[in-house]
């Protein structure tokens, strides 16, 4: 029996001489990750994830693959909370809007301050500056690891009724607006009638007339046929910006070896950078398409403009201690050096 007991030892070697083999080729295999979007590769940032899945299967030479879930499908539709499903690990990845994420994290409530952010360089002045560094800071102390920006775009407002260049013109109307409550608060001080729901929901409330407008990036509105559900009036009045994150859960990041963190995070940058400049080349061209398919499109003058300004400061008191009165100041500073 002495033989039998040596051979079965040394087959039992072999099998788990064997499956360690196995265990160090499946390491070397690819490793797939699920990113989570709200919208599809139909607009710049579903865009923005195929980019950054594409650049990290090339640099990782396959051993990463990033797989994107657009349409907010990982949470059931419901982009406010695609922060928390992150945290838990419930998504290992996701490139989302700081609206969505505010409710977890009040500090992204800074860009939807109306009106803080004039024009594109005041926001490439936040996100790139002391300001956008403590914003990282706030992110990765609630348990997920920030990588790199990208752009929702300047949010502009269009309705199914009237043009709008004044606050008095928003009286009573009904405006689907998206995850933080500072979009009640700002709504209601312009005298409209605000109403929080998903992105699942606005097209089909738009549609029923259950809501009289809404409020999105041109790209939105253009790729999304925001047009062909009544809404005949556009204002561009650029109230708030919402920039993307690119961001992975702590455990997931923290598990990767530090070379396929660098690809990571490199290739997160170069594809937060290709789609900033891409939407922003794309705007005029989306601006005259719409205006093409018959929505009448105001500009403000100035003078407009401060109306909206001076209805809307209340909005700054009240979300400032929730923001963080040295984040609020600093991004103020890089607005005016910028
Ligand atoms: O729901 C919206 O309005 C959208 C698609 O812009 C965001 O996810 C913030």
């Amino acid at each position: 029996s002495l033989p039998a007991a040596s051979s079965l030892s040394s087959t039992l070697s072999a099998v788990v001489l064997g499956a360690g083999l196995l265990c160090a080729a499946l390491n070397a295999q690819a490793r797939e990750y699920s990113v989570s979007t709200v919208l599809s590769d139909a607009f710049p940032w579903g865009q923005a994830a195929e980019k950054w899945a594409d650049l990290v299967e090339e640099r990782s030479e396959g051993r990463m693959t990033l797989r994107v879930y657009p349409n907010s499908q990982l949470v059931n539709g419901d982009q406010t909370r695609e922060f928390s499903a992150m945290r838990q690990g419930l998504i290992d990845m996701a490139v989302g809007s700081t609206i969505n994420w505010s409710p977890q994290v009040p500090e992204l409530n800074l860009f939807s301050l109306p009106f803080l952010m004039p024009d594109t360089e005041a926001v490439d002045a936040i996100t790139g500056g002391e300001a956008g560094d403590m914003v990282f800071e706030a992110i990765e102390s609630r348990g997920v690891i920030p990588l790199a920006w990208g752009e929702n775009g300047f949010r502009e407002l269009s309705n199914s009724r009237q043009p709008i260049t004044s606050p008095e013109d928003l009286d009573g109307l009904k405006i689907r607006v998206v995850g933080s409550p500072l979009f009640q608060d700002t709504f209601t001080a312009l005298g409209a009638n605000p109403t929080q729901m998903s992105w699942a929901d606005a097209k089909p409330a738009l549609t029923t007339g259950a809501v009289d407008g809404q409020e999105n990036p041109l790209s939105v509105f253009d790729v999304a046929r925001i047009d062909q559900v009544g809404q005949k009036y556009l204002t561009l009045w650029h109230y708030m910006n919402d920039p993307l994150i690119f961001a992975v859960n702590r455990q997931v990041w923290e598990q990767l070896p530090e070379e396929d963190r660098e690809i990571l995070r490199q290739a997160a940058l170069d594809a937060g950078q290709w789609e900033i400049e891409m939407s922003r080349e794309q705007k005029d061209e989306r601006l005259a398409a719409i205006k093409e398919r018959g929505v009448e499109v105001s500009e403000l003058s100035a003078e407009q403009r401060q109306a909206f300004v001076e209805a809307t400061r209340s909005v700054h008191e009240q979300w400032t201690p929730q923001i963080g009165e040295e984040l609020v100041e600093a991004a103020r500073r890089a607005v005016d050096k910028r």
